[in-house]
Formats: C-alpha cells, sequence, structure tokens
C-alpha cells in the first residue's frame, strides 16, 4: 500500500548529554549554517529584514514584536531557518520532476523533498501518471472550476495553514463561502483550537489576554506544556526580562527542556558587557522551578492547585464575587477532591501544589504560558478551563503583568481565524461579512468540516476537491495510513505553496502544484509594490512586505492565485471584484475592515510602525458580553483513572526537535535534547526501559492501542531520557501512523497527538 509515512532510513544516532543551557554561540552557528547552505548569501542579506518595520514579518513563529526599538537581528535561529528554507536557492523546476518520477520522489526523505528547493512553474500529477508535468496558470484555472462546477459545495473542501496573510485568508474564506460551504479547516484544529473552545465562553474572547510588557514585569510566568526553546525562542528573551526584574518563572513539563533552564541571549552579543556576562556566565537561568508532571497530569495539578489556593484563603474575593459566575460550585468542588488522586494522576505532590498556590497567591503579576502539552488531549478543554479559573480566582486578568498567554505556532494562526477561516464561525462573524460585502451576497450557515472531520468525509468518498492554501495536511494529520488512504480518493486536489513536500504526492486522484511567492519575495503590480498584514499571538496586527526578487518569473502571490481561482470558478455570480483586488491589497483590507470587527481604519493604521492592538475584552476586564456580564469559572471531573491493562502501556507524546519547523525537517538533529543524526527514535525513562530489558540505542516497535485496532511504526531507536515512569516520546510527524484518527479532545476534536496508549517491544 502507498502511505504518507516517512520512509524508513538508517540515520547514524549519536546520543550525548543534554547540553546545559539554550541558544548561544551555537544558535547562531547553526543558524548560518543552515542559510548559507540553503540560501547562500542573499540568505544573510534576507536576514536584516526579519521583523523590521519595513521588512517583512518572520515566517516562522507568531510570538509577538517588540513595540519600540527593534535590534538589527530581530529573530532567532529557527526564525533563521525558516527564512532560508524560503530564500532557498535550489530549485525544484520542470527539469526536476523530469528527472524523477513519482515514485522516485516517494522514496526520499522528506527532508529531501524540501530540500529539492523552491517550485518555479504550475505543475500537474495526472491520474496514474508517473512524472508531474508544468502547465500553464490558465489550464490550473480551467481545471479547478471543471471540477468545483462537477460536484456540490458541501463536497469540496478548503484547508489552511497558519502561514497565509490575513489577506490571502480573507479571500480564500470568501471563495468558498460563495461556493456555499463552511468546509474551512485549518492547522489551528490540530493546534490551539482547544484554547480557543476553551476560553471563548469564560473570559468572551479565545485569545489571549497578555502583551509583551506584561511578560516582561510579571512576578511569575508559569510556562506549561510548552518548550520555547525550540518552538518560540524569541519568546526566551521576555522570560530572560522577567528573570532580570525578580520574576520567577515556573515550567510544568513531563520533560526537563534546556530552552527553559539556561539561555544565553545571542542578541546580548551586541553589547560588550552583556557579552561578558553571557560568556563567563553562562548565560540566565530561566525557570527556577521544574513540576515534572506526568502527561496528561495538568489537569489533576491545577486542580490541586485551585484546591490549596482556596484553602490558603487566597481568593481575589471582590474580585470573584464582582466579576466572576460559578465560585460556590467550584469551592464545593474542590472541597470534594481529595488530594491522594489528584498527586496519583499528576506525579506531583500536594506540598509542590501547595507551593504554588502560594506563589501565585500572594502578586496578581502572573502570566500563565501554554502550547500543545496542553491542547492535544482529550481533556484539554477543561484542563486549559481550570488554568482560566486560576488566573480568575486571583484576579490576575486584564492587569498590568498578569493573564492568559496561548503562545501561537504558525505565524499568522491567529490572524487566519479572525478573517474567517473557521469551520464553525459564528453568526455575528457571517453577518459581518454579508454587510461588508453587500451586493445581496449570503454566506452559508450550516457548519463545516474540521480536519479530522474533512479526512473522515474524505475516507467515506464525500469530497471531491480539496484545496490547500499552504501546509501538509497529510502529514500533519493523525493516522498516515488512515489519511492517506482517505485523501488518496479526493478527485482533484490544489496545493498553492511554495516547496514540495509527501503530501502533495499523495493527496488526490489528480494534483496541481501551483507556486506562490514567500513572505520573502517583492509582490510588485500594477498598483505598485503589495504589502500583506498579519497578526502575531498578542493579538497586534502588522505589515509584511517582501523585497526580493522571486525565485521564478511564474509565481504568482497567494492572494492572486486564491482571486483567479475564484473568478473562475464563480464566474459573473458574485458581487465580488476578484482580480481588481488581488493587485491592490489595500481593497482587500477595506473588504475585511467592513465585514470584521476591529479593523477600523486598516490601511491606515496598519502602515504606522509596529502596527496596532485588535480589541481584547478580557484585556480590558470587560466581561459584558458573557451571561450575566461575568467570566465563568467551571469545574471539570477528574477523569476516571485507566484501569491497568496486561500490556505494559505507555503514554507516548509526539513532540517537535529543535531542527525542523512542523513537517519540514532542516536536519536529523536535536541539539537541546542530545540527539544527533537520527529522528527515528523513542524517548524512554530508565527505569521502562530496564523494566522491558531495553538498552539506549536498541531498535524497537512501538504499537499503539485504540478500540478500532492497533498501528505500528517499527525499528525506532531507544533514546533514554529523563521522563516520569509510565511517559514516552516520539517525534512529529514520523510518529503521526501511530495516533488514531478517532482519537480527540473533547469539544475541540483536535486529535490527541500527546496522549497516545503504546507498548514497545524489541524489533
Ligand atoms: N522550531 C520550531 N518552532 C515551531 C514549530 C516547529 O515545528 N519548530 N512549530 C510551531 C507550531 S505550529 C506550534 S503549535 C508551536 C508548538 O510549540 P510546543 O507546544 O512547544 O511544541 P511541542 O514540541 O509539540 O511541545 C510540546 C511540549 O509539551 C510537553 N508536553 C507534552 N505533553 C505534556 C503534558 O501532558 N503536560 C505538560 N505540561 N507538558 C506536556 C512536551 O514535553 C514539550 O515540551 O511551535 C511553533 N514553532
Ligand atoms: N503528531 C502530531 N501531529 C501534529 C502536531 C503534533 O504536535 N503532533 N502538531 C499540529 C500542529 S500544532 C500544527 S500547526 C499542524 C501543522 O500543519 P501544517 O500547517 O499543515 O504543516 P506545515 O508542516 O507547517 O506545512 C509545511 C508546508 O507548507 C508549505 N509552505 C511553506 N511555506 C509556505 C508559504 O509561504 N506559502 C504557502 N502557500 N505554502 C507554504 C510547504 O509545502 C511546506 O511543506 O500539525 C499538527 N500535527
Ligand atoms: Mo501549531
Amino acid at each position: 500500500m502507498t502511505t504518507g509515512r516517512t520512509p524508513q532510513q538508517d540515520g547514524d544516532l549519536r546520543h550525548e548529554q543534554q547540553p546545559e543551557r539554550a541558544a548561544g554561540i551555537p544558535a547562531v552557528l547553526s543558524s548560518t549554517e543552515v542559510v548559507l547552505r540553503r540560501a547562500g548569501p542573499r540568505g544573510l542579506r534576507e536576514l536584516a529584514r526579519v521583523n523590521q518595520f519595513d521588512g517583512f514579518d518572520c515566517p516562522s513563529c507568531a510570538w509577538a514584536d517588540p513595540d519600540g526599538d527593534r535590534s538589527f537581528a530581530e529573530f532567532c535561529e529557527n526564525g533563521a531557518k525558516a527564512v532560508a528554507d524560503a530564500a532557498d536557492r535550489h530549485r525544484a523546476d520542470p527539469a526536476f520532476f523530469a528527472a524523477h518520477t513519482v515514485d522516485d520522489l516517494l522514496a526520499h526523505s522528506d527532508r529531501w523533498l524540501n530540500d529539492a528547493g523552491r517550485l518555479t512553474t504550475p505543475m500537474l500529477r495526472r491520474a496514474g501518471a508517473d512524472h508531474l508535468t508544468p502547465v500553464t496558470w490558465e489550464h490550473t484555472e480551467q481545471l479547478v472550476a471543471e471540477h468545483l462546477g462537477a460536484t456540490t459545495a458541501d463536497r469540496a473542501v478548503f484547508y489552511t495553514s497558519g502561514r497565509a496573510s490575513n489577506e490571502a485568508a480573507f479571500l480564500y474564506q470568501l471563495w468558498a463561502r460563495s461556493l456555499g460551504t463552511n468546509n474551512l479547516p485549518d492547522c489551528s484544529n490540530m493546534c490551539h483550537e482547544s484554547s480557543g473552545t476553551a476560553l471563548s465562553p469564560t473570559i468572551g474572547i479565545g485569545k489571549g489576554t497578555v502583551t509583551l510588557r506584561d511578560l516582561e514585569v510579571a512576578d511569575v510566568i508559569v510556562v506549561l506544556g510548552q518548550n520555547p526553546g525550540t518552538n518560540a525562542p524569541r519568546m526566551l528573551s521576555a522570560l530572560q526580562a522577567c528573570v532580570e526584574g525578580g520574576g520567577t518563572i515556573v515550567a510544568v513539563n513531563p520533560m526537563n527542556e534546556v530552552g527553559l533552564s539556561r539561555f544565553v541571549n545571542p542578541q546580548d552579543f551586541t553589547s560588550p558587557t552583556r557579552a561578558g556576562r553571557a560568556l563567563v556566565g553562562g548565560g540566565t537561568p530561566l525557570a527556577q522551578e521544574h513540576l515534572q508532571v506526568r502527561i496528561g497530569g495538568d489537569l489533576a495539578l491545577l486542580t490541586g492547585v485551585q484546591k490549596a489556593l482556596v484553602e490558603a484563603g487566597h481568593v481575589d474575593k471582590a474580585f470573584v464575587a464582582d466579576r466572576t459566575s460559578g465560585f460556590e460550585q467550584l469551592r464545593d468542588h474542590l472541597a470534594a477532591q481529595s488530594w491522594e488522586p489528584l498527586e496519583a494522576a499528576s506525579g506531583i505532590g500536594r506540598d509542590r501544589m501547595q507551593w504554588l498556590a502560594e506563589l501565585i497567591g500572594s502578586t496578581r503579576r502572573v502570566v500563565w504560558c501554554w502550547a500543545m502539552g496542553l491542547t492535544q488531549h482529550e481533556h484539554a478543554v477543561g484542563t486549559i478551563r481550570q488554568l482560566a479559573n486560576l488566573a480568575l480566582l486571583r484576579g490576575a486578568i486584564g492587569v498590568e503583568g498578569g493573564g492568559l498567554c496561548p503562545v501561537r505556532g504558525h505565524s499568522n494562526v491567529q490572524g487566519d481565524r479572525t478573517v474567517g477561516v473557521w469551520d464553525r464561525p459564528s453568526d455575528a462573524l457571517l453577518d459581518g461579512m454579508e454587510t461588508g460585502v453587500g451586493g445581496g451576497w449570503t454566506a452559508p450557515r450550516e457548519p463545516g468540516h474540521d480536519v479530522v472531520a474533512s479526512i473522515e468525509a474524505a475516507a467515506r468518498g464525500e469530497v471531491d476537491v480539496l484545496v490547500a492554501l499552504g501546509g501538509n495536511l497529510l502529514q500533519a494529520s493523525p493516522d498516515t495510513d488512515a489519511t492517506t488512504a482517505a485523501l488518496g480518493s479526493v478527485h482533484l486536489a490544489v496545493h498553492i505553496t511554495t516547496k514540495l513536500n509527501r503530501g502533495h504526492l499523495l493527496t488526490g486522484e489528480t494534483a496541481l502544484l501551483l507556486p506562490c511567492l514567500s513572505r520573502t519575495e517583492a509582490d510588485d503590480t500594477e498598483h505598485g509594490r503589495q504589502f500583506v498584514t498579519v497578526e502575531s499571538s498578542m493579538g497586534v496586527v502588522s505589515r509584511s512586505t517582501g523585497r526580493s526578487r522571486p525565485a521564478s518569473g511564474d509565481l504568482r502571490s497567494e492572494p492572486a492565485i486564491v482571486a483567479r481561482l475564484a473568478a473562475a470558478s464563480l464566474g459573473p455570480s458574485t458581487p465580488v471584484a476578484w482580480r481588481d483586488l488581488a493587485a491592490d491589497l489595500d481593497r482587500v483590507r477595506d473588504l475585511i475592515e467592513a465585514s470584521i470587527d476591529g479593523f477600523d481604519d486598516y490601511n491606515a493604521r496598519v502602515r504606522q510602525n509596529g502596527g496596532f492592538a485588535l480589541p481584547n475584552n478580557a484585556r480590558d476586564g470587560d466581561f459584558s458580553a458573557l451571561p450575566g456580564g461575568r467570566a465563568v469559572l467551571t469545574t471539570y471531573p477528574l477523569p476516571q483513572a485507566a484501569p491497568p491493562t496486561e500490556q505494559d502501556t505507555l503514554t507516548l507524546m509526539t513532540v517537535r526537535s529543535h531542527d525542523q519547523f512542523n513537517t519540514t525537517v532542516y536536519g536529523e538533529d536535536d541539539r537541546y535534547r542530545g540527539v544527533h543524526g537520527d529522528r527515528r527514535v523513542v524517548f524512554l525513562s530508565a527505569a521502562d526501559a530496564v523494566a522491558r530489558g531495553l538498552a539506549d540505542g536498541q531498535r524497537v516497535d512501538v504499537t499503539s492501542h485504540a478500540p478500532d485496532g492497533q498501528r505500528t511504526i517499527h525499528g525506532l531507536r531507544v533514546v533514554l531520557h529523563d521522563l516520569p515512569t509510565g511517559d514516552c516520546a516520539a517525534y512529529f510527524p514520523e510518529a503521526n501512523p501511530l495516533v488514531p484518527l478517532s482519537s480527540t479532545a473533547i469539544d475541540s476534536n483536535t486529535p490527541t497527538s500527546k496522549s497516545v496508549p503504546v507498548t514497545i517491544s524489541p524489533a
């Protein structure tokens, strides 16, 4: 069977001691090496433009930019690698595709496919053909229009990855909705969906409430289920500022992630005194406390901390009485909990929970940060609501130095949702859009498919056309074998993309690869140089201008591709002047302003350096849209502990390495975890290895267990690591074949990629 699994290749695994500090000179060297190898000297020039006011937004993560002075190098190692990847000087051109059959391409590693370089020309993979062949843009538009014309809108799916700009994403969802569907799954469904679902009904907004300054002046920052050293390195500067101001950082994580323990800020090397301190002192110690929670144990931990907080009398009574509802129920629920099950489920002692309650009980300046370690679990939504409880019980929301901070992944994933990429849109969003578009345009009101529902629909043969605005739906999704089979049956797949990935070769009987400009490249139209806009994790909208020469003369901007496909497939039945819009993105922003709250004076305000902040009711302490005008405290029962199984089951989390951006693998190393040369590994505690008679480096088979069957990956190598007994880890996306499609978080439907029951046996 053809599968989207990464081919097995024997890497040369070296397992070394974990380093003691993050970033510093090794980070500078590692990024420079990748930049020069992929992009050449031009890459270094691009780096000078990252996150500058007149430059482009870093295509890596969504961490916010400083308001005021921007240092010369507002980027991190991973940003540098992402820029190099986009500015790649290699080309996957028609000659490359003529030289490689589809089967030949599939036999290569993900990294090799990515390293083929930038796409230069629209390419067609005809059903059953050996090779991809070049096609004209006109032909691609015709083909898409034909396929969409031959089916109904509910059998078309429009996926978005979070790198798309506000302008591209807005036009894209308008196209899908103009056809008549809300089938708008996006990477957020696999990412922070649980956070939005948890927060909207409790604090009235599905976003974080803090600014960058809040982190810098906080007394306490608690970082749960997040690995900032690897995944949001610029956040380390904010943590450093917090520590230097006397703040305490607490890490809640099954792994002791290096990026959270000690940080050498590469930007310190621009100042001689700071550089001296960094070199001699070995950097700034960050997380002073590490709570080594068991995988999935955060609900029990946060319940225990609330219990301790209430028992110690640290509740802000006035705030709770005036601004929240549900306190009595919560108090009774907490009183009814006994400590033993909370300790057993979290792996954290009662004394440590009481310690954390004391720490946060003496100040309102507490920021709660979290990411995938909380969102990708069955009980994620309930867990995140307990975290919101903790902020509300202390009145520590919408205050200087305090609040909630879900750290977003993709650089514009938050903006894409704001401008309408949403499978379950609110009526308010659709009403606004109908007014904004005008001309009697109506939006479909039936909820659409999210990621998991789209794959399930495809498996039932109910998806004819799949369009993807970036991303790698096939490899980012769970259950790689089942997902490959499902997505393979779609009649036509349309990928708007900068580079080749495995998903492009397996999704759809027929597939189109439509090559687009990257963030770094100039978009010059008859209206002059265009810029796009993006929203950071902290709700700040700013502009991004590419300046370099496009990788090929035949590329189009993402908004232009979307607008042309929309024009071709909708015909005259639309009040939207698609072609004009894409050439003048100010007009798209006018349409966003007319459709969506908070974008008043969009074109003027986004031209100011640093952009503008979107409205945030919770940041302003305004809960008037919630029942009774109050924020909602909620209870969530501790799930029954799973009965012991005969097999010796472990809980597996799938995590990122230091040398990848999601499914794009830059290298085989994970410097921060001491792993080099091979990503096909499984991290195991020494106790669990001994119990199974396994040694470091040994090859094992890992099998996951779900009600609908077993899934196995063969030949992973054991890496001994400091983990709680009963927990293990492997890399995303290589381990995705183990994650069952049917296992998702309650209410948010996010795949449970961080809690997969597995057994491990010698290969
Ligand atoms: N370099 C780089 N940067 C990236 C990305 C990338 O792939 N590479 N991806 C981007 C994207 S889209 C996202 S969403 C973010 C992801 O950023 P993260 O969420 O930091 O990414 P993960 O590697 O998935 O790490 C999850 C962390 O949660 C911990 N964890 C797992 N299970 C649990 C649990 O049950 N409880 C607790 N408390 N912790 C747990 C893991 O040990 C790990 O440290 O990063 C973004 N930035
Ligand atoms: N097991 C497991 N699975 C997971 C996760 C996990 O932790 N564990 N994390 C989940 C999360 S948090 C996320 S966000 C998803 C990520 O899911 P996606 O966003 O779908 O995946 P990416 O790997 O970020 O997509 C990379 C591809 O995007 C395309 N691309 C790159 N740059 C551009 C550009 O500028 N424009 C366009 N149009 N295309 C571009 C290239 O083809 C590249 O190969 O994965 C999820 N899957
Ligand atoms: Mo993500």
